[in-house]
């Protein structure tokens, strides 16, 4: 099948996630064309079958905010056209699933009928796009894509909860791991450069955005550093970066949290990490707690949306109420202070995260195409 995928191109899950499912789908024979303002950081374009079409906004001074949908619409109609597209899939709602249905929409003038599957990942249904500026234009394109996915089944609840959008609309379709991808037999495990041997390592991946909960990981680690030689790993880049390092100054810690910035090779940090810290506000489903999982690394986080889909509560890690850096710095300390009690953690965790295998999920991604496709034709039938 030839498809079309438009996505965010940065260090964020969704982008990753459409990423890695571009791949395994052309790895499954299928032509998968990119389509968005940079090459997406984890896209390999050795793979045959992988195409990348770069998306411009000319700048014009007259414009206060340079219109990136009419670009993205525009370039859309070009290439499904160019290159006989037969569905299009938008990762993040916003502004994609509304591109979409515009060149959906200019398609059908020319007798082209695109079937189109719109994959909620998270924000874009419950922190921007239930922002009233925002509500009705994506609830609006929600409705009008031929079929929804959500990455859990509580960002579905959300989605249910926060828009008039019909149950049978969304079907789940969880985040996945590449088993083979993430664990690099070749790759040499340099832990002795980031921590002296009887200090154990605690890392968190984001991209330190309030939702994040940034202050919580430097202190939650502040705690638990009195009672655990440790040092902490802050993977990622953000707005609160400066706010972070100005923190462990404050605590006196700042020798003890390593600042790393984006990496696109994390399993080279994983393959050293004795826990992971998410104690997020909200978070749809959790892909960097799932990546650090199948890494064998235990799972310390916060309760909260579909995280408890992923993290099993004493089995991969344990999950506390939000905000509650106690709990979250005393269950960190119980896998950390017993060596039995941590290789026990380390081998559920891993476990826990081979159920979302990727040869289990793709297909369920096939499966909704076909039934785009079959929507779609019934829709054309109706015009
Ligand atoms: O929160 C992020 O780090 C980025 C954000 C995104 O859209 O890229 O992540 C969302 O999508 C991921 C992939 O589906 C999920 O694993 C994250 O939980 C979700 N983030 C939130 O819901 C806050």
């Amino acid at each position: 099948m030839h498809i079309a995928v438009v996505c965010y191109p940065t260090f964020g899950g969704s982008g990753v996630v459409a990423t890695e499912l571009g791949i395994a789908l052309a790895n499954r024979g299928h032509q998968v064309h990119f389509i968005t303002y940079n090459q997406p950081v984890r896209l390999d374009m050795l793979v045959p079958g992988i195409h990348f079409h770069e998306v411009e906004v000319p700048e014009y001074p007259l414009f206060h905010y340079q219109p990136y949908e009419l670009a993205l619409s525009s370039k859309l109609v070009r290439v499904i056209k160019k290159y006989d597209i037969e569905l299009l899939h938008v990762h993040y709602a916003i502004p994609h699933a509304y591109a979409g249905y515009m060149a959906k929409q200019m398609l059908a003038q020319e007798g082209i009928h695109i079937p189109m599957v719109t994959t909620l990942h998270g924000t874009d249904i419950t922190l921007v796009g239930n922002h009233p500026h925002y509500k009705p234009a994506v609830s609006f394109s929600i409705n009008q894509s031929d079929v929804v996915t959500s990455v859990s089944a509580s960002l579905k609840k959300d989605t249910l909860r926060l828009f008039d959008i019909e149950d049978s609309k969304i079907d789940v379709i969880p985040n996945f791991i590449d088993v083979s991808k993430s664990v690099n037999h070749d790759v040499e495990c340099k832990r002795h450069l980031m921590a002296e041997k009887e200090e154990k390592i605690i890392t968190h991946i984001s991209n330190f955005r309030p939702v994040k909960r940034i202050e919580d990981i430097i202190r939650i680690f502040e705690k638990i550093q009195q009672k655990i030689p440790a040092k902490l790993m802050m993977v990622g880049d953000g707005p609160l970066m400066p706010d972070a390092k100005r923190l462990t100054r404050e605590l006196g810690i700042q020798d003890k949290v390593i600042f790393m910035g984006n990496s696109n090779e994390i399993h080279r940090i994983l393959c050293f990490s004795d826990l992971f810290l998410l104690p997020s506000e909200k978070e749809s489903f959790g892909l960097a707690a799932l990546e650090a999982m199948i890494h064998s690394v235990p799972v310390i986080s916060s309760n909260t949306g579909g995280i408890p889909e992923v993290n099993k509560e004493g089995f991969s890690g344990f999950l506390s109420e939000v905000g509650d850096i106690d709990d979250m710095a005393n269950n960190a300390c119980n896998i950390l202070s017993d060596e039995l009690v941590l290789d026990k953690f380390k081998k559920q965790a891993r476990e826990q995260a081979l159920k979302f295998e990727i040869s289990q999920v793709v297909p369920l991604y096939e499966e909704a195409y076909a039934n785009a496709i079959i929507k779609a034709k019934q829709i054309k039938v109706i015009v």
